[in-house]
């Protein structure tokens, strides 16, 4: 298998401008007819080459005859001695009943669907699969009319009709040239919800949302945030819709979150589908951002699409802040902050740190599904920030106005992007794009010293860029640090030299320090407010500052990174077997810290969250993962009993009234619940579980008993798991939370649960969203199930994805990531999970996906 790389891009040697498509629906035996206007590109006598897998070739000509000199392979075919501009039918058929891959043209459910990014277009005719060729495209469906009174395309409806065997058809027209990533086709029967929205020139758009029967009432939410969404882009970045329709289609298979076709988004049911009783606060938030996400590549990804797919995060990354800052402006800037660092912090790094390592425009890739990574995503987003720090609000806003302006209607680099943010502002950001081609994670480590004499405090900052699996030589990176400065009483102080900004400290350096003078030796430093740069912080800070900068900082995402950090120094103490190093003074800081707090749910509630275990890896190598996670657990047991007072106060206070999906509800709930899950460590607290799962009015809570019970007692977790399950059988989506509440319950025989969870009647292997709430909760969150001493997790993990990668490798290589982890961890384990690594290197079957994580795992 051989890897394409970013440096070897060519433009086209042919384009495509006119495209009819014209399908004839049957589940094993679905028949294309594809008629393209193609057009060589320059002066050059090459034979056109077309992608194309897993096709049967029924029918091809150029121009009306029948061609000859052509030749078929696994992945294409080449047709040669072809004229500079002509007509090429092709004619093939697919099997959608047959594909489990979830690739191309698919039938699951009674629903036909499609999902074409990246390269999944190529499975369903022969084409110039790539972003660069973008063309307008027809398309006539004709299907069973019974079955499939609902047939969709891109763009807009122009006719239909019906046969008289019992099928009908319908001819969409789609007036926007696409790249084939952004073709989808959906056909089914579903319920629909329609509204309409007027945009800000005042033009009637029609919103369509197509759910499964029976669960309208579960799309009235999506529907609402999709206005808001709509309105959002318009007031943000002056960005009206273009279409006279826009439709969303939920589907119970989807190997994805959802997909942005031009006109036609493609949802998994999870984004869509939600209400009190079946949805909780966090689906809630995820439907409204996977929704605006979506609705925002309209202009950041189709009408302004990526050259190639190394340009990826052009889009995604683009496409991922916009989302942020939507979800953040309809919600809180803090908890929204909060979750995006999660996310880093437990994610990003790990891929950094893991062979897999990346820029956030790779250079090199196998498989392209590979790459749609939290770094490309994620980092990819915080990439945007960091420029949206530099140039303020209104030079980004001006910065994305000529981005348009120059490329709409065009594919292009992630240069071009940079390009366009340069020029509208003075700033200079030549430097600063060296995040687009450098991965890892950088690592600033910041430290005082005193000058008595003079009265001056040193603070020294130091960036390090250590070697990536991808990456040997690195170089300094611009990093906006956000800084505050407390002095011994809680005042602010400014270092003697300027700064970029406010509070803004540009480290561009391996070395960067200021001076304090006259200010007193008392002088702490409140480093990467708002995480204004995606990197790793350590600093000398006492448990004392850290509580200090929690009580006097003006940022409150350092105040609550000020609670980590002291959480982190702690667990370290019980790692290291030293518990009693977190003394009295410690204890006695948190509890008025929290005392202090009782009216600031919103970081109350973050507050009172303990770093996760994935997060700890972070920070630590040669990682013992049961002292660890036991030393996590300890810590937090110790926490709960020592504020166990505050936290009944705290549970009570923040009882709300009935539902309401609004922002002091939510802060309310989040508040009490994590509460709850910290009293759950403590003997006496199943009457209040039990009541609180019997109480429930809304899924957030009954979850919130759920995973309290699976932390308080195995007894008390089935019965309520019993009763869960009792209620919910019959609804796979709500089901899921039952799955993964099991699959991550760390009890001894969680390998017999996880067989047992693999024969419930609900489970099916080939549901995407069914492997990840089972296997996938189990890989990525039972740390003493999946990091067994004896390696049976990882033989389980391992046994399971030779068995998915023959259906689903693109689910299949998503599942492998913590397995090919293993670099935190102790040398043993290392071996452990790489004995199993091996063992999927070894199948000869193997897909490109999993070859491409594995081999890379193992070199
Ligand atoms: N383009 C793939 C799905 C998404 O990022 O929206
Ligand atoms: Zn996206």
């Amino acid at each position: 298998l051989v890897a394409k790389r970013r440096d070897d891009y060519r433009a086209p040697d042919f384009t495509i401008t006119d495209v009819a498509l014209d399908f004839v629906l049957a589940p094993d035996s679905t028949r294309v007819t594809s008629e393209l206007k193609v057009s060589r590109q320059g002066s050059h006598s090459k034979s056109l080459y077309l992608d194309g897998e897993q096709l049967t070739l029924l029918e091809l000509s150029v121009d009306g005859s029948a061609a000859q000199d052509y030749q078929q392979t696994e992945s294409g075919l080449t047709i040669n001695n072809v004229p500079d501009t002509f007509t090429l039918r092709i004619v093939t058929e697919v099997n959608p009943a047959d594909n489990k891959a979830l690739e191309g043209l698919y039938l699951s459910n009674g629903v036909y669907c499609t999902q074409c990014e990246a390269e999944g277009f190529r499975r369903i005719t022969y084409y110039l699969d790539r972003p660069d060729v973008l063309a307008k495209f027809t398309v006539k469906i004709t299907g069973d009319k019974a079955s499939l009174p609902t047939m969709l395309a891109n763009g807009n409806p122009l006719e239909s009709g019906a046969n008289d065997d019992g099928t009908h058809w319908i001819l969409w027209q789609d007036p926007f040239p696409k790249p084939a990533y952004l073709f989808a086709l959906v056909a089914g029967d579903f319920d629909q919800l329609t509204d309409t929205f007027t945009t800000q020139s005042g033009k009637s758009v029609a919103l369509e949302l197509y759910v499964d029967k029976g669960k309208r009432s579960r799309g009235e939410f999506a529907l609402e945030a999709l206005k808001r969404a709509m309105r959002w882009d318009e007031e943000t970045f002056g960005l009206e819709y273009d279409l006279d329709i826009y439709m969303i289609v939920a589907v119970d298979f989807f190997n994805m979150g959802a997909m942005e076709n031009k006109g036609l988004n493609v949802f998994n049911s999870k984004f869509v589908l939600a209400d009190q009783d079946s949805a909780t606060d966090e689906d809630f938030f995820n439907v409204e951002s996977v929704i605006a996400h979506e609705y925002f590549h309209n202009w950041t990804g189709n009408r302004v699409t990526c050259r190639d797919w190394f340009q990826l995060s052009l889009k995604e990354g683009l496409t991922v802040f916009r989302d942020q800052q939507f979800s953040s402006d309809m919600t809180s800037p803090l908890s929204n902050r909060i979750k995006q660092v999660r996310v880093m912090r437990e994610h990003q790094f790990a891929e950094d740190a893991s062979a897999m390592s990346h820029p956030i425009r790779p250079d090199e890739v196998i498989e392209m599904n590979n790459f749609y990574t939290v770094t490309v995503y994620d980092k990819g987003a915080e990439v945007i920030r960091m420029m949206h720090t530099l140039l303020g609000v209104d030079g980004f806003r001006a910065g994305m106005d000529e981005y348009f302006r120059r490329h709409d209607g065009q594919a292009v680099t992630c240069d071009d992007f940079v390009s366009a943010m340069q020029s509208a502002t003075d700033i200079d950001l030549g430097h600063f794009a060296r995040w687009y081609s450098q991965s890892g994670t950088p690592q600033l480590a910041l430290a005082r010293a005193y000058n008595e004499q003079t009265d001056t405090v040193t603070v020294t900052i130091t960036q390090r860029n250590a070697p990536t699996a991808d990456q040997t030589e690195k170089a300094a990176l611009f990093i906006p640090l956000q800084i505050e400065f407390i002095d011994a009483t809680g005042q602010h102080v400014t270092p003697d030299q300027a700064m970029y900004a406010d509070n803004l400290l540009i480290v561009d350096k391996d070395t960067t320090t200021l001076t304090f003078t006259g200010k007193g030796s008392a002088i702490t430093p409140v480093a990467l407010g708002n995480f204004s740069a995606p990197v790793k912080l350590t600093s000398d800070l006492t448990p004392a500052e850290w509580l200090h900068t929690f009580r006097f900082a003006n940022d409150a995402f350092s105040r609550w990174d000020a609670i980590q950090q002291l959480y982190n120094w702690c667990i370290e103490q019980y790692y290291q077997q030293q518990p009693h190093a977190v003394d009295e003074n410690i204890w006695q800081g948190l509890y008025q810290a929290v005392e202090a707090s009782l009216q600031e749910t919103e970081i109350l509630g973050e507050c009172l969250v303990v770093p996760s275990f994935e997060t700890l890896c972070q920070s630590r190598s040669n990682i013992d993962v049961h002292a660890l996670n036991t030393a996590r657990k300890a810590f937090s047991e110790a926490l709960a009993e020592q504020l166990a007072d505050l936290l009944l106060t705290i549970y009570q206070a923040n009882q709300t009234d009935a539902y309401d999906y609004q922002p002091e509800q939510v802060r309310a709930r989040r508040c009490k619940n994590v509460v709850l899950g910290l009293l759950a460590q403590l003997p006496e607290c199943k009457d209040r579980i039990i009541a609180q799962f019997e109480a429930s009015d809304n899924m957030t809570d009954t979850l919130g008993a759920l995973k309290a019970a699976q932390h308080h007692d195995l007894v008390l977790f089935s019965n309520l798991m019993n009763s869960f399950e009792q209620r919910w059988h019959d609804d796979p989506l709500v089901l899921d939370k039952w799955f993964s509440l099991h699959a991550t319950c760390e009890r001894g025989d969680i390998l017999a649960q996880l067989t047992l969870l693999r024969q419930h009647p609900q489970f099916s292997q080939q549901n995407p969203n069914r492997v990840r709430a089972v296997v996938g909760s189990f890989a990525f969150y039972n740390t003493t199930g999946f990091h067994a001493d004896d390696g049976s997790g990882y033989r389980f993990l391992t046994d399971y994805l030779l068995e998915l990668d023959k259906q689903n490798p693109q689910v299949a290589s998503r599942l492998v990531t913590p397995l090919t982890q293993w670099q935190h961890y102790s040398s043993t384990r290392q071996d452990l999970m790489k004995r199993q690594l091996a063992r999927l290197l070894e199948d000869s079957g193997l897909s490109k996906d999993l070859y491409e994580k594995v081999s890379k795992a193992l070199a």
